[in-house]
């Protein structure tokens, strides 16, 4: 210890030992706030309130993290525990026995990696900080090399394992997916034997555009219709087509009813709102293949590709559904 260290570090004493798991707890609360910011953007999408959630529970347990570094007193110690543990405790309720506010209200969210992790730093923070809080460890030091290693591990460990939630989260679809599916793309394109009722939906990005839930129908005769819903995250956005191997022409279609006849008319473009949301979905907004050079059944999968005006190039890996696994007869 006091042999071979520069000067810097000699003159470090001993570090307190409340101090050095106080920045174990500050740190964790970053991940917290990081997992809880890179999921505002979808959450507020589907209600401001749920975006307002995250975004205020993410910038407070980014301030409590500086704040507890700088000055890890009982109150704020407290205060971060209360915080944290009811943040956890409202994410078991959404997990069990429901969503308790919003649009979504009553419905049950599928635990995913991302937010598993989340709450888990968050019961971390709250058994944390009520511990050093409430004990009496002032006298307890540890060496600064020490210190040093257990911050730098939590560190590490906190960027490793928020950096893989997230990468879990835009890889598999997780919350984004409109039916709570986990796409798990197929590597490959080929297609899947089993005839499963109702395949994953597929997701996607481009830019600031989210597609989520896209599925085709199997076909009829040379023509399939798809469906999705389009989420924009940035400025507004035109769908002005697309291309697929599996058909001549991709083209935008809405069913217009007058009467007693029901018609399909093309659209030169499909316009996305700013912020908004748009749902291609069947007896609506659809996106037709046709002159199809191939049947579609159930469980295959049929690549595409929308093209979006600010976006670009949008491509999905889209499963195909039975006729009967969507309501209304008609595309
Ligand atoms: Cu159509």
């Amino acid at each position: 210890m006091t042999m071979a260290l520069p000067a810097g570090y000699r003159s470090l004493g001993p570090v307190d030992f409340r101090r050095t798991a106080t920045i174990g707890c500050a740190l964790l609360s970053v991940g917290a706030a990081v997992i809880h910011f890179a999921v505002l953007g979808e959450h507020w999408q589907e209600w401001w309130g749920y975006g307002l959630f995250f975004g205020a529970s993410a910038w407070l347990q980014l301030a409590w993290a500086a704040v507890v570094a700088s000055r890890p007193s009982r109150p704020i110690l407290l205060t971060g525990a209360v915080g944290n543990l009811a943040i956890a405790a409202l994410w078991l309720l959404t997990r069990t026995a429901g969503i308790p506010l919003g649009p979504a209200s009553g419905e049950t969210e599928d635990a995913a990696f991302i937010d598993t992790l989340a709450s888990g730093f968050e019961l971390a923070i709250a058994l944390g900080s009520t511990a050093i809080a409430l004990s009496h460890l002032e006298r307890l030091t540890l060496r600064p090399a020490i210190a040093a290693a257990v911050i730098g591990i939590s560190a590490v460990a906190v960027a490793t394992l928020t950096t893989a939630s997230l990468v879990d989260a835009s890889g598999g679809g997780g919350h984004v997916s409109a039916g709570g599916d986990e796409h798990e793309a197929s590597s490959g394109g080929e297609h899947e034997e089993g005839h499963e009722a109702t395949p994953a939906a597929a997701s996607g990005r481009a830019g600031n555009i989210i597609v989520s839930g896209a599925y085709a129908r199997e076909s009829e005769g040379e023509e399939a219709a798809v469906y999705l819903v389009i989420a924009d995250f940035g400025a507004a956005d035109r769908l002005v087509g697309g291309s697929t191997p599996a058909a001549d022409d991709v083209q935008i279609h809405e069913n217009r009813v007058e009467g007693a006849t029901a018609s399909m008319q093309p659209l030169d473009g499909l316009d996305i709102p700013a912020g908004g949301n748009v749902e291609l979905k069947p007896g609506g907004l659809h996106v037709m293949l046709l002159g199809l050079r191939e049947v579609l059944e159930p469980g295959d999968r049929v690549n595409i590709t929308l093209q979006f005006q600010v976006a670009g190039m949008l491509a999905l890996e889209v499963p195909v559904r039975a006729l009967t696994a969507t309501e209304g007869g008609n595309p």
